[in-house]
């Protein structure tokens, strides 16, 4: 596959110094263009009105919370206004497009390029052997999906993708039709998100998500924030994290970049904020190494039990003794590691992790510490996000007012879409109940994740692969290993909104199904239908597009489960497909029966409009096996490579949304028409004997196994020395597909190990 995506759009490069602040003037300035460019003066302020409003839609760019209490007129930021945006345009791709463009012609085109092309109008079919995709009715793609899912060996060679746009009304319509049809194999984006975050908090604490409130954040005494770039994954949180410091709180940032977002905050809403005086937001910033923050809490640890054993009470013994196991074996655990050890591993000086234990100690103890991909994507992930949970353990900072675990989550319903039951292995009382209320016999056998569908489609166990969203082969590691995957497959079928290469990455037969996207006006058969996300602190709400779809074609994500149910299995005593797709009430009443937290769902969405679900690990009841909150003593296992080798990870720019690139700036970073760069120190790049900005091919080697990536052009840039950044999705190239985080099986996508070397001439 051409996947080594093109230069097309790349310019001649414009460096400028990095940013030391975020927001402000600039990202409004942005903001508006974007929305007015795509959308039209009058569709654009109509959708920039209603989002993230109480009767509004949920902005479907990440899965920050909204504030309960004052919601500002624009309650949406920089990169919100993009997504919608995007989703807003009045282009659209029809089959004249297609006619147009063969799909050999579309894949030598840039994914910027697939996104400016518009909202996909019809569905369209790749036949075996077509060159191109030509368009075929609604009642003749049911038709096909379900003969080809009949005509497979067993249900579990096929395989249902979800990506976290998906509201919890098709989430948990998907799930069901894939449960009755006969397999668990749903991978999903949290595969390769926040699986590790899951899997760690699980065995430690019982629950899976985030233990704290938007209010808390607002009153902690100390934040961390740890591999994680709000500025521009989660810009709404800076206002958060400027409340907490105004209110006396203090933010330190682990990482191993400078993120313009964490140093100091603009606030757009404020008349200060527009004139970019901005809130100093850190009041630490530790540049940790890369994988470096297992070795660096470990530190902390260490610290305080030093502190501890002087005489200072730092842990919370009440707290340890009534509720957690395991103590013993940790402190063991932290006695054995050294200290030399510890400071080599993080790079940050002694000096420095005593003041960031002391920080952690302030006040009345209500730490929070907020995460994401900078920790879940490395081979020893899961041990320490543990590691973290330790630290709370030890200070009884969770399940307290104020003080617990925050991972950040990404697509903003990826975590509603996990609750309804997408995932592979969900647990025995989900499928108990999901029995008992369906009358029928799901199947227990966990199903196939990310990682295993790819090797599975290669080795001929995968047949069919349907997408729920996403954009699958750009999102997966191994670019040229999953393309193949998919290929061998008798059918692909995306579920998408816009133009993605997973659609010119055809099976024998391929299908593109447009559907409406959040802001997009949803009429059932009982009139206008909203549906339900969850955000990241497990706060249920409602979400209603008002825009008019681009085109009649277009069909809910819930239409389109329904039609297929309807053609694989038919209605049966417990599924009326029709009814359930004509009113999302009916469904919210099926998930009501199923999922603990929802009753009186229809009622209290009418009324409130929003549900928090319950969160036992912060009310310190622990579902774990041995009902405890539980430390781990893992042995603290830093990422090395060979000499003369780096540490690469793969991150987002300012000006994308996972695949999809909305431009070429990087605008905090200082990086201007550009995307296939990477981020070197300066003192490696002299070393390697390069200049700045001279063109470097990119090998990645895993046990012996090495890939090359040509032509990267190399800046320097402020980063410790052996590691180098470059950006998701044109580095996923050089992610082995093998080389995954232990226990959760995400990909190391921040854990690379790769060597640089100037480009042949
Ligand atoms: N505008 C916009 N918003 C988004 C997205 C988007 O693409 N665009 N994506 C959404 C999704 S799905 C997700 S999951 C989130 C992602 O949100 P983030 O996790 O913020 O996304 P990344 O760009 O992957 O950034 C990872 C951060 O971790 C740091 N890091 C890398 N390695 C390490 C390490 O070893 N230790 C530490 N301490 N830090 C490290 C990097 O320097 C970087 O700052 O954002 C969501 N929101
Ligand atoms: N190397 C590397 N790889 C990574 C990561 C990384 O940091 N580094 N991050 C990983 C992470 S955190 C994630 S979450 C995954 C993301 O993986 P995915 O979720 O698979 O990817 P997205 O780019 O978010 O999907 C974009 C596509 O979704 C479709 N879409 C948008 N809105 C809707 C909608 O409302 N309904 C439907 N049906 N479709 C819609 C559009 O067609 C668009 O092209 O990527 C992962 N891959
Ligand atoms: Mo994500």
């Amino acid at each position: 596959m051409k996947n080594e995506t093109t230069f097309e759009e790349e310019d001649e490069l414009d460096l400028k110094k990095s940013k030391t602040w975020a927001t402000g003037m600039p990202a409004v300035k942005s903001s508006l263009e974007h929305v007015y460019s795509n959308a039209g003066v009058a569709r654009g302020t109509e959708a920039l009105m209603k989002l993230n409003q109480k009767r509004g839609f949920d902005c479907p760019s990440c899965a920050w919370p909204d504030p309960d209490d004052e919601r500002a007129t624009a309650e949406f930021c920089e990169n919100g206004a993009k997504a919608v945006a995007s989703e807003a345009t009045q282009d659209t791709i029809t089959r004249e497009f297609f006619e147009k463009y063969s799909i050999a012609d579309l894949e030598a085109k840039s994914d910027a390029w697939h996104e400016r092309q518009g909202r996909i109008a019809e569905p369209m079919v790749k036949l075996p052997g077509a060159s191109h995709y030509t368009a075929i009715s609604w009642a003749e793609v049911f038709k096909l999906i379900a003969a080809e899912l009949k005509a497979l060996a067993t249900p579990d060679e096929a395989i249902f993708y979800t990506s976290g746009r998906t509201s919890n009304e098709a989430a948990f319509l998907y799930q069901l039709l894939v449960r009755l049809y006969g397999t668990n194999n749903l991978p999903d984006c949290s595969n390769m998100c926040h699986e590790s975050s899951g899997a760690a908090m699980n065995s430690a604490v019982g629950v899976g998500k985030g233990t704290v409130t938007l209010e808390e954040i607002y009153e902690a005494d100390t934040i961390l924030d740890i591999g994680q770039n709000p500025g521009t994954n989660h810009p709404r949180m800076l206002s958060a994290l400027e409340r907490a410091v105004e209110n006396g709180g203090k933010v330190v940032a682990i990482n191993p970049l400078k993120e313009a977002g964490l140093l100091s905050f603009a606030n757009p809403q404020k008349p200060m904020g527009l004139l970019n005086k901005g809130t100093k937001i850190t009041s630490q910033y530790l540049q940790v190494k890369p994988n470096g923050d297992h070795a660096l809490l470990r530190a902390v640890a260490k610290t305080w039990l030093a502190w501890e054993e002087a005489g200072e009470p730092v842990f919370d013994h009440k707290f340890i003794e009534h509720h957690t196991l395991g103590l013993d074996d940790y402190i063991k655990a932290i006695e054995a590691s050294d200290w030399e050890s510890l400071l080599a591993d993080c790079g940050i000086e002694r000096a420095e992790i005593e003041k960031l234990a002391r920080t952690m100690l302030r006040g009345k103890r209500k730490l929070i510490t907020c995460w994401a991909m900078g920790l879940t994507q490395h081979r020893n992930a899961v041990a320490t996000i543990r590691e973290v949970v330790n630290v709370h353990l030890l200070v009884g900072a969770i399940g307290r007012p104020g003080a617990g675990l925050c991972p950040v989550r990404g697509h903003s319903n990826v975590q509603g879409d996990r609750t309804m039951g997408i995932f592979e292995k969900m647990p025995a009382e989900f499928h108990d109940q999901l029995d008992e209320v369906f009358e029928f016999e799901s199947p227990r056998a966990h199903g196939f994740d990310v990682v295993m569908s790819i090797q599975a489609m290669q080795q001929g166990k995968g047949k069919v692969f349907i997408g729920m969203g996403g954009n699958f082969v750009q999102a997966s590691p191994d670019t040229a290993y999953t393309a193949e995957a998919l290929t061998k497959c008798s059918l692909t079928c995306h579920v998408s909104t816009k133009l993605n290469r997973s659609h010119l990455v055809t099976g024998k037969t391929a299908l593109i199904l447009p559907c409406l996207g959040r802001s997009d006006r949803d009429d059932g058969e009982s009139g206008d239908q909203y549906v339900t996300c969850e955000n990241s602190m497990g706060m249920v709400q409602r979400s209603q597009g008002s825009l008019a779809p681009v085109s009649s074609e277009l069909k809910s994500e819930v239409g389109i489960i329904a039609g297929i149910g309807k053609e694989l299995i038919g209605d049966t005593a417990t599924v009326r497909w029709d009814y359930l797709a004509g009113d999302y009430d009916r469904i919210r009443n099926l998930i009501e029966k199923v999922i603990p937290g929802f009753h009186n769902f229809n009622a209290r969405m009418r009324k409130e409009g929003v549900l928090e679900l319950p969160n036992l690990a912060a009310q310190r009841i622990w579902s774990t096996a041995s009902k405890k909150a539980e430390f781990s003593n893992s042995e603290v296992q830093t990422m090395k490579v060979a000499e003369g080798h780096l540490i690469l990870q793969t991150l987002r720019s300012h000006d994308q949304y996972n695949t999809t690139v909305y431009g070429m700036d990087d605008r905090y970073r200082g990086i201007g028409h550009a995307r296939r760069i990477v981020f070197l120190n300066p003192e490696d790049l002299r070393d390697f004997g390069l200049k700045p900005t001279q063109q470097v091919d990119l090998t990645s080697h895993w046990k012996g196994k090495m890939t090359v990536s040509e032509k990267w052009q190399a800046i320097p840039y402020e980063i410790p020395r052996g590691h180098a950044a470059a950006y998701f999705p044109e580095a996923n190239v050089l992610v082995p597909v093998e080389s995954v985080a232990e226990i959760s099986n995400t990909p190391t996508s921040k854990g690379i190990e790769i060597s640089v070397a100037a480009s042949a001439e």
